[in-house]
């Protein structure tokens, strides 16, 4: 059997060298391997994140030795204005690939991109939508239940930045839930050092209004990509893990002076809850 695998493999491989897909071969062998995340990794800046922790914390860190976690898939939902990158963006992190070329996006496409955190398997959903008007409805059906809401403008383009916001609120009204936001530029590489820093100026305040956590990547080159959708890795897991834990727990908690129980809710309480009406959305 193990024979059999190893001569597909080269057959593979042999057939991928002959037609020249040295890129392809190697963004599917790293495809399957899953990347480790055991350090607790940095924003891109420690003043631009509402994200304070700098650590998964021994609770965390413990319970994953336990080995006692099931499973766990976030959901990243893309989205922003039309040609600023956000596939060039998506292809870079889970394809290793750059193309100059612009192809719209349709509707919406996804990939599922594999962790190991702490030693437990992870997956990030990336939901990439198209920024299209006329696509704008098929792309706003997939913003249900999303972990994580990456809007994302392009660098040299102050007006895409400009629409961060409203693209923010649009994708809020589906996600009631708790959540974590990024905004991040793209094409880096087009931009001067003076030209970014003037840019940044501006997306700062943009994203302390958001309370997003601030990026700037550049997908020609990879500047950045990895080191965002790690981060986005660790704080998705980070949250949901402690969910988990808090929802296991029925422990007495303090909260000033006073000890309290904290009560698991019923089925229908917890459906209450996650669904109050969002005063942003058209009615
Ligand atoms: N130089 C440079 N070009 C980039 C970068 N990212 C994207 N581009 C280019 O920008 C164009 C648009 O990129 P896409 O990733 O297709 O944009 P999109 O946001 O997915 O567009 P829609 O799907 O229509 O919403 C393409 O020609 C890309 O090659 C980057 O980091 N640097
Ligand atoms: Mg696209």
């Amino acid at each position: 059997m193990k024979t059999k695998v190893l001569l597909s493999s080269i057959f593979f491989i042999a057939a991928s060298v002959v037609n020249g897909n040295f890129m392809m071969l190697n963004a599917s062998i790293l495809k399957y391997k899953s990347q480790r995340i055991n350090d607790w990794p940095p924003p891109f800046s420690s003043e631009i994140t509402p994200y304070n922790e700098n650590d998964f914390g021994t609770l965390i860190r413990r319970t994953c030795e336990n080995k006692n976690l099931t499973l766990r898939i976030s959901k990243v939902i893309v989205i922003g204005d039309v040609a600023v990158g956000k596939t060039s963006l998506v292809n870079r992190f889970c394809h290793r690939l750059f193309d100059n070329n612009y192809k719209a996006t349709i509707g919406v496409d996804f990939e599922v991109e594999r962790f190991d955190v702490l030693g437990v398997p992870f997956h990030l959903q990336i939901w990439d939508t198209a920024g299209q008007e006329r696509f704008k409805c098929i792309a706003a059906s997939y913003y249900r239940s999303a972990n994580v809401i990456m809007v994302v403008f392009d660098l040299g383009n102050l007006m895409s930045l400009m629409h961060c916001q409203q693209w923010l609120n649009e994708a809020s009204c589906s996600n009631v839930g708790l959540h974590h936001i990024f905004l991040v530029g793209t094409k880096k590489d087009l931009l001067s050092h003076p030209v970014y820093e003037i840019i940044e100026k501006r997306a700062v305040e943009a994203a302390k209004r958001m309370r997003a956590e601030y990026w700037a990547v550049s997908s020609r080159t990879g500047n950045g990509v990895s080191e965002l959708f790690t981060r986005v890795a660790a704080l998705s897991f980070h949250a949901m893990v402690l969910r988990e834990i808090q929802s296991l727990k029925l422990e007495p908690i303090n909260i000033g002076s006073a000890t309290i129980t904290l009560k698991r809710h019923s089925k229908t309480e917890t459906k209450r809850q996650r669904m109050p009406k969002c005063s942003k959305c058209p009615t």
